[in-house]
């Protein structure tokens, strides 16, 4: 079994209460050298459910089976912030994947499928929270399709919360300070993605990039793909059952002055077989000025490495990057445009 060179950390100690305070420093040890190194980790015992997680990814390759008819029954409204529902990369795009988007789950421009209507995982048990809405006049029901990527969502949040808080620590930030920094969780959005099999020619599935938000989560399936740049080598991410990757992302990147990384990463199409995953973006809302935080720059008497923006506007030219895709690859609009 081949492993990764990127570390994998076990959550568990964030998750018991009680005096486990020397096993929650060791965590965030090994996450603050990751995230200076890298940029990137995987976490083990993060909180969401294996059972989910496999009903998730079921569910994903159901989907993503139907004819484009089907798919195509949820598409975004045009008012959408960003195109939710399914999409697919179109033709002439270097990136071969097709995807389905969502907002929070109050938010109004979901448009989740309606099938599968019911859910059922072949090795299904007990599903899903224990909230008794898997039952109905005492009868148990499959999940449906909404519940299960609404349920996905809430714990992705939740396990950003909590890797929000270490990284704050890890940071050396006034406890809490990322979480009232980041206090609005409208923006934060999930994809779930069907990769198409790499052709004999070409194996992009997604091209190199680094995320414009704050925190990312992956879920892979059991099919490698994803890949970490470090150093101009790129490091695959081995995918592990019930294990997520994290990547860090650009707003991290600014705030902490370059302390933290945000991660170059890519995929590479497989050949012969559709690669599936979830990619939840812990995201910043629009009218967040993001800048070197004085605690890495002035008042330690370093220069700052990032003049100040409005998060809006950056996304707004990395929306421009994908909507008028400029001709040569340096062009693109990346983090690197607010450096000083
Ligand atoms: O699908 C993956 O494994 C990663 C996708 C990704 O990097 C992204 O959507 O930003
Ligand atoms: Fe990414």
């Amino acid at each position: 079994m081949p492993t990764s060179a990127i570390p994998t950390v076990d959550l568990s100690p964030f998750f018991t209460a009680g005096d486990d305070e020397s096993c929650r420093k060791k965590c965030k040890d090994l996450i603050a050298e990751a995230c200076s190194d890298y940029g990137f980790f995987q976490i083990v015992n993060h909180g969401v459910p294996l059972d989910l997680i496999n009903q998730a990814m079921e569910l994903s390759k159901t989907f993503f089976n139907y004819n484009d008819e089907v798919k195509r029954e949820c598409s975004s409204s045009p008012d959408s912030p960003l195109p939710a529902g399914y999409n697919k990369q179109p033709d002439h795009s270097p990136d071969k994947n097709e995807y389905l988007l969502m907002f929070p789950p109050e938010s109004p421009f979901n448009v989740l499928p309606t099938n599968p209507p019911d859910f059922r995982h072949r090795s299904s048990k007990e599903l899903l929270r224990s909230d008794g809405e898997n039952t109905e006049n005492g009868r148990s029901v499959s999940p449906t399709t909404t519940k299960i990527l609404e349920e996905m969502f809430k714990y992705f949040v939740t396990t950003c919360e909590i890797l929000e808080a270490i990284i704050n620590d890890c940071l050396g930030l006034p406890p809490n300070f990322l979480k009232e920094y980041n206090n609005d969780r409208s923006w934060d959005f999930m994809v779930t993605m069907r990769y198409l099999p790499a052709t004999e020619s070409e194996n992009n599935g997604i091209t190199e990039h680094e995320d414009g938000n704050l925190i990312t989560i992956v879920l892979q399936e059991d099919i490698e793909g994803l890949e970490v740049c470090k150093d101009g080598e790129w490091i695959p991410v081995i995918p592990s059952k019930g294990t997520l990757a994290v990547n860090l992302s650009d707003a991290i990147q600014v705030l902490s002055n370059k302390k933290f990384k945000s991660a170059t990463h890519r995929v590479v199409r497989p050949k012969g077989r559709h690669r599936h995953s979830y990619v939840f973006f812990y995201n910043l809302q629009g009218d967040k000025w993001v800048e070197p935080l004085p605690n890495f720059s002035s008042a330690i008497g370093v220069k700052p490495k990032y003049r100040g923006f409005y998060y809006k506007d950056y996304q707004a030219l990395r929306m421009r990057n994908k909507t008028h895709p400029p001709s040569t690859p340096e062009e693109i609009i990346r983090i690197a445009h607010y450096e000083i």
